[in-house]
């Protein structure tokens, strides 16, 4: 069997929207089929590596599989991530407590935060679908930010893409390999809720789609390919 590794990137946009609030829960990565590798090219001048810690071992994340957007890899500013402040607005911040959870990367610009069960923040009535509890996830997006993750694939072929977000607006997401863009934008669906009165809670409506699009995974099989996933800009 085969397997490389390769990264992938996130980035966000508000689809002219200023206000547009994009929170990363999980990717879901399936086959549609398996291919054979036929390039064994592939440039490596990627600085960033897997994340891994005391309580997240499984590293790096594998394809096909369960992608966790808060375990973006190490590498920092402009080589792992980009975000359009120096603080993280979740962790250490929103969250105070001492454990884990409060405070999950909380020295990295990336806004983290996790689904919280009391007081119906994110297992009220107006979810679309139920997340778990104590689940951490990239909040606070905002346009132009973008995460990349280092990831086992086990074998190439052509990979169907599944998301679980909020998202108070309508706005749009894209794929790309190597940098190159190869879905254009891709539409995600406003959670918004006119029945909810509390306007807080209009990024804690989650829902899952199902297939946002598929990337072919069969170019590259050298260690360490590179493929982002990116929002339209
Ligand atoms: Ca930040
Ligand atoms: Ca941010």
């Amino acid at each position: 069997m085969s397997s490389f590794n390769a990264q992938i990137q996130f980035a966000y946009t508000s689809n002219n929207h200023i206000t547009w609030r994009f929170n990363c829960l999980f990717l879901i990565i399936v086959v549609v089929f398996y291919s054979s590798c036929n390039s064994k090219d592939s440039s490596d001048t990627y600085k960033g590596s897997a994340y891994s810690d005391e309580v997240f071992k499984i590293s790096p994340q594998s394809i096909p599989g369960k992608l966790q957007c808060e375990y973006y890899d190490d590498g920092g500013e402009g080589v792992a991530y980009h975000d359009i402040d120096s603080h993280n607005n979740g962790s250490g911040n929103l969250n105070k407590g001492a454990d884990y959870l409060n405070n999950f990367r909380k020295n990295e610009a990336v806004d983290i935060s996790f689904t919280k069960f009391h007081d119906s923040i994110d297992n009220s009535k107006y979810n679309f679908v139920q997340p778990e509890e104590s689940q951490l996830y990239i909040g606070w997006t905002a346009p132009g930010e973008w995460t990349k993750y280092t990831v086992e694939v086990k074998k190439p072929g052509l990979y169907q893409v599944g998301i679980m977000y909020t998202a108070n607006d309508h706005g749009q997401i894209s794929l790309a390999i190597n940098d190159v863009d190869v879905t254009g934008p891709q539409d995600i669906l406003s959670t918004f809720v006119k029945d909810d009165s509390l306007d807080w809670r209009q990024w804690h409506h989650w829902n899952y789609l199902e297939n946002i699009n598929e990337i072919g995974l069969q170019k590259e099989c050298k260690p360490l390919l590179y493929i982002p996933l990116i929002t339209d800009r």
